[in-house]
């Protein structure tokens, strides 16, 4: 086809390429959600049909995304891990990252009302993003450790704060009362006064949500009408501990080094 005399503005675009072989984390957060949240009235501090949602979000963008290997979110962020050797958009770094960004922001919207059919949504969501490259299998086991490690702390200092608010404190005086305590005298501070063994709490809510794919038979018909066994992704969600080891020897199909 004839080029016009417009086509030399294709010039001044300019790609950013993710270096080869490393792994790519990207994560998502949810903006401006503390607005969100209370606009939507959601729980304090764990809404679990909200986690429940992004959790969706998250399984629509892996099945969509065939590199990516495992999902890790909590809150109001997800972070998607692909494999070393992906050449997604040859690992142009705004494709991949508007791609995955979209399509999970137009599965939130999407499936709403499936996990809200009580609660109108008030106003579009978005969520921005970014990505990280981790060169060694060392450092982004020690991304997803950090993210874990921040959900904890979080947690388990939100836990406390709607605790003692729904006591009847005040929040700037739940703010004091917590304020340079450890993560023990949190924990009991929750035994103590509230009766709460924090270790009882859901496990999504302490250790946020993994979602790795695994490969499982399925019955079709073939051409011929025949019963055939063929193979296909899920996507399986787990709430367990992922700094230590225990769950990387587990699965040895993710293909990190110990
Ligand atoms: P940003 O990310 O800079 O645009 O600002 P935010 O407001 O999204 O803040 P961020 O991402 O640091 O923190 C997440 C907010 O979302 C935080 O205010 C708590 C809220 N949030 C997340 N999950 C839940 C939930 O399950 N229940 C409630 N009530 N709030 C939640
Ligand atoms: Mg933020
Ligand atoms: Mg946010
Ligand atoms: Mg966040
Ligand atoms: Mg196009």
């Amino acid at each position: 086809m004839a080029k016009s005399k417009y086509e030399y503005v294709k010039q001044f675009e300019r790609d950013y390429f993710l270096i080869p072989n490393t792994w790519l984390v990207i994560r998502i957060d949810g903006r401006g959600f503390h607005q969100f949240s209370d606009r939507h009235q959601f729980e304090k501090p764990n809404d679990r049909r909200a986690l429940d949602l992004m959790n969706k979000c998250a399984e629509a963008v892996m099945i969509e995304i065939h590199d990516i290997i495992l999902a890790y979110g909590q809150s109001d962020e997800f972070s998607f891990i692909l494999k070393k050797e992906c050449n997604l958009y040859g690992r142009r770094e705004a494709k991949i990252i508007s791609t995955i960004v979209s399509l999970f922001t137009s599965n939130y919207v999407f499936h709403w009302k499936k996990y809200f059919p009580d609660k109108e949504l008030h106003y579009p969501p978005s969520f921005d993003g970014r990505a990280v490259q981790y060169p060694s299998d060392n450092n982004l086991r020690d991304y997803l450790s950090w993210r874990q490690a921040d959900c904890h702390i979080n947690n388990l200092y939100n836990t406390c704060f709607w605790a003692l608010v729904h006591s009847g404190k005040t929040e700037a005086e739940a703010e004091n009362t917590l304020r340079g305590t450890s993560s023990s005298d949190k924990n009991e501070l929750l035994y103590s006064s509230f009766n709460i063994n924090y270790n009882d709490l859901p496990e999504m809510y302490r250790k946020g949500s993994i979602l790795i794919k695994q490969e499982v038979d399925f019955k079709a018909l073939n051409q011929n009408e025949v019963e055939v066994i063929r193979k296909k992704n899920v996507v399986m969600i787990t709430n367990v501990d992922i700094i230590r080891n225990k769950f990387w020897e587990e699965h040895p199909e993710l293909k990190l080094s110990l």
